[in-house]
């Protein structure tokens, strides 16, 4: 009798096994590395997204978990595949977005001359990395996941490129992963912010990416109703209370004639909000000094030395603060009538459409482009002085529909790449993605796959052929010019070469080209160009404004 060969699992199909298991989707490119992970895959008809650089990977995987709240999945070769990723994983790991990076490695028998150490370049990035064996392949992969998602965090799996079709060891030897244990308030500090919240004329209640993710806003919302408190939010969490009691976005964005309704706050609670320097307008944002923080710890306060931090879970904390304000029997304060007759004019009427170059002002552009955008949009923007007006003028639903990746890493090139996960995270919505010039330029490699990716969306170029930011932040105290102003590029040809619609806006009224293509309900994407003049400079970008 001929035995029949005995039949292994590989490593390979071990952690296509448990990837697919944990995640929908898998953002990368594919090398020597990582071809048969992709391969076997995307044979099984596994969703997969190609991009067409790997810094894509990253940051479509970032904005998938930013607009869907799921953990994904991005991969690329070892090398330059793993290189070109840096930019995202910084950005990633500095805006905590949980995401399992798998990359392939140098072989187990040790690097060839072309073999870097990826390992420290990771541990450089801050970024928690593991190195996968054919004998721990299951409890490697299994606690990179539970460690993304508990440390909301990114985990690097790095694969020695010539163990994939090795048999896979023992799956029993997984150890349970030890979640991480979350600080808890004592009724004493709950009671010291009550105490300020109900004592307070004027109390004020800014909302972060925390109360985000723990689901809490409308508690915090029954906290500020409760005692008549006016709301305000981070850049990663609009609307998240879904209350009219609201000054809008907190910091640089601010508009100018609303900062005396923010100045008149006499008490300012932080719900899991970074106070970093654009955040606070370098700690100038509140003119009290009664400031209290609840978060999960001192890493996010940047700019608030004095603020009374309580470090706790908010989903514990906030029904706790809740009862505890609620047992004082508040009276509710008058802030918010008060703060209509603090509100001064925006001032948009008076402020001319076009500079002294017939360029547009991107002022006026932003308001008309909040007019005519879809109300189910999502907006995804990359970085640049234009991102100031978009902060201003935009209304967003809800906190996944404003999706910035790059802003904690300080990053612009990386709008195209994550527009695709966010289009492809949540493709009922419109997706319009916004971008300078010079970002624009440099995530170049990516717009294709939006366009490819996006059933109904658009890319909008706010276009002054320069690296405005730039310009209004450094040119006005001095430095030379010269390589700020770029060759102007006509993005809606690009658009057009990589299978968009091409729309060309010169005048405010050629954006109603763009509005007769939105209410067609033509499918496709609109790639708008729009020439924007370098004359009008935000306040945040005023030299020392935000930092
Ligand atoms: C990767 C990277 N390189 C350089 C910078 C510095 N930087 C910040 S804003 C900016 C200009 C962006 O130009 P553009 O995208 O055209 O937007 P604009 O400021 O003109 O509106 C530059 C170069 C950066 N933030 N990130
Ligand atoms: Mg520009």
């Amino acid at each position: 009798m001929v035995q029949s060969p005995v039949q292994h699992t590989t490593v390979t199909e071990e952690m296509i096994r448990i990837i697919t298991q944990r995640v929908d989707r898998v953002f990368g490119l594919m090398g020597n590395g990582n071809v048969d992970l992709i391969s076997g895959l995307t044979s099984q008809g596994f969703g997969f997204t190609g991009v067409h650089h790997e810094v894509a990977a990253v940051t479509a995987a970032d904005a998938y978990y930013r607009a869907t709240g799921k953990l994904a999945i991005a991969t690329a070769t070892y090398g330059a595949g793993f290189t070109n990723m840096a930019t995202g994983l910084a950005e990633a790991q500095l805006a905590r977005i949980p995401m399992v990076v798998v990359v392939g490695d140098a072989p187990s028998t040790g690097r060839r001359p072309f073999d870097i150490d990826q390992q420290t370049v990771t541990v450089g990035l801050n970024i928690p990395v593991m190195t996968v064996s054919a004998e721990n392949v299951t409890s490697t992969l299994t606690r990179a996941f539970d460690m993304a998602e508990d440390g909301q965090e990114p985990v690097m799996v790095l694969v020695p490129y010539d163990l994939g079709n090795l048999p896979a060891g023992d799956r029993s030897s997984y150890e349970a992963y030890e979640p991480i244990t979350q600080p808890t308030a004592t009724d004493e500090q709950l009671h010291m912010i009550a105490q300020a919240l109900v004592t307070a004329k004027r109390p004020l209640i800014l909302t972060g990416g925390g109360v985000v993710r723990t689901g809490t806003g409308q508690l915090a919302r029954q906290l500020g109703d409760a005692v008549g408190a006016v709301f305000m939010h981070s850049l990663t969490a609009s609307n998240v209370c879904g209350t009219e009691h609201s000054l809008g976005i907190a910091g640089g964005f601010t508009p100018e004639h609303k900062l005396p309704a923010v100045h008149a706050a006499d008490m300012v609670l932080i719900l899991g909000a970074t106070t970093n320097a654009f955040q606070t307008r370098k700690g100038a944002l509140f003119a009290t000094d009664n400031i209290y923080r609840i978060d999960l710890s001192d890493r996010w306060n940047q700019t608030l030395p004095t603020a009374q931090t309580v470090f706790a879970d908010l989903t514990d904390a906030l029904p706790r603060l809740l009862h505890a304000v609620e047992s004082l029997q508040p009276r509710p304060s008058s802030y918010r009538q008060e703060v209509a007759g603090l509100i001064g004019a925006d001032g948009l009427d008076q402020e001319p459409v076009y500079g002294t170059d017939g360029q547009l002002n991107p002022r006026h552009v932003a308001a008309k482009l909040n007019e005519v955008l879809p109300a189910n949009r999502q907006v995804v923007l990359d970085g640049g002085h234009y991102i100031t007006w978009i902060g201003e003028r935009f209304d967003i639903p809800d906190p996944a529909s404003l999706i910035a990746v790059g802003t904690a890493f300080q990053s612009i090139g990386l709008g195209f790449g994550s527009a695709v996960g966010a289009s492809v995270g949540s493709p009922e919505k419109f997706t319009v993605c916004i971008s300078g010039d010079g970002g624009g330029q440099m995530a170049l490699a990516d717009l294709g796959t939006f366009i490819n990716q996006t059933d109904r969306g658009a890319v909008i170029v706010f276009n002054d052929a320069a690296y405005g930011a730039e310009i209004h932040q450094y040119a006005v105290q001095g430095a030379d010019p010269t390589a700020m102003y770029l060759p102007y590029v006509d993005f809606a040809a690009v658009g057009q070469a990589m299978g968009g619609v091409g729309i060309t806006v010169e005048t405010i009224e050629d954006l109603d080209y763009f509005a007769q293509w939105l209410s067609s309900g033509t499918d496709g994407v609109a790639v708008v160009n729009i020439r924007i003049s370098t004359e009008f400079a935000h306040p945040a970008m005023r030299p020392g404004a935000t930092g």
